[in-house]
């Protein structure tokens, strides 16, 4: 009890001038350690508006093409390129689309299990088909064609 009433007393013992002077000081803190986020933030949003513009068709934000196998759909372009039934992530709220080219001569097509949204189904090798769907929740994209999901066409897709 003795030592709370004297630190008390000391903190009574600064005057409401260096008071002032510590919320200036703190002030000044917080604004140097909040603005290289603030500068990061804006950043960002340039850079998004250089990406809308360069962006060939603007309601999509994400695109994904995949090569459609019996045993797996493999990543055609960017980072998912030659990987078998990639991760796919979007943002909640992007328009996402996957294309899928046909790798062989066996009916295929991708539906998004819990948006609800499908493709046509593909049929000759080569030939190509998409869903486009609104990002909302995990999910996984499979084929719906026989017990193809089964032997292997299937992958998750993620919210980042
Ligand atoms: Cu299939």
């Amino acid at each position: 009890m003795k030592r709370k009433r004297k630190h008390v007393s000391t903190l009574t013992g600064y005057g409401r001038g260096r008071l002032g002077t510590r919320l200036v000081v703190l002030v000044v803190i917080a604004v140097a350690i909040a603005f290289p986020f603030l500068a990061m933030a804006g950043g960002e949003q340039e850079q998004e508006t250089q990406e809308a513009e360069s962006n060939p068709n603007p309601s999509v934000d994400r695109e994904y093409v995949l090569e459609a196998f019996l045993d797996g759909y493999v990543g055609l372009e960017g980072e998912i390129e030659g990987q078998t039934n990639p991760v796919l992530t979007a943002r909640a709220g992007e328009t996402v689309r996957i294309t899928i080219v046909n790798g062989e001569s066996m009916p295929h097509d991708i539906v998004m299990e819990q948006h609800g949204a499908s493709s046509e189904v593909v049929n000759s090798r080569g030939s190509e088909s998409s869903v486009t769907f609104t990002a909302e929740t995990d999910d996984y994209y499979f084929c719906s064609v026989g017990s193809h999901r089964q032997a292997g066409m299937e992958g998750e897709f993620r919210i980042e």
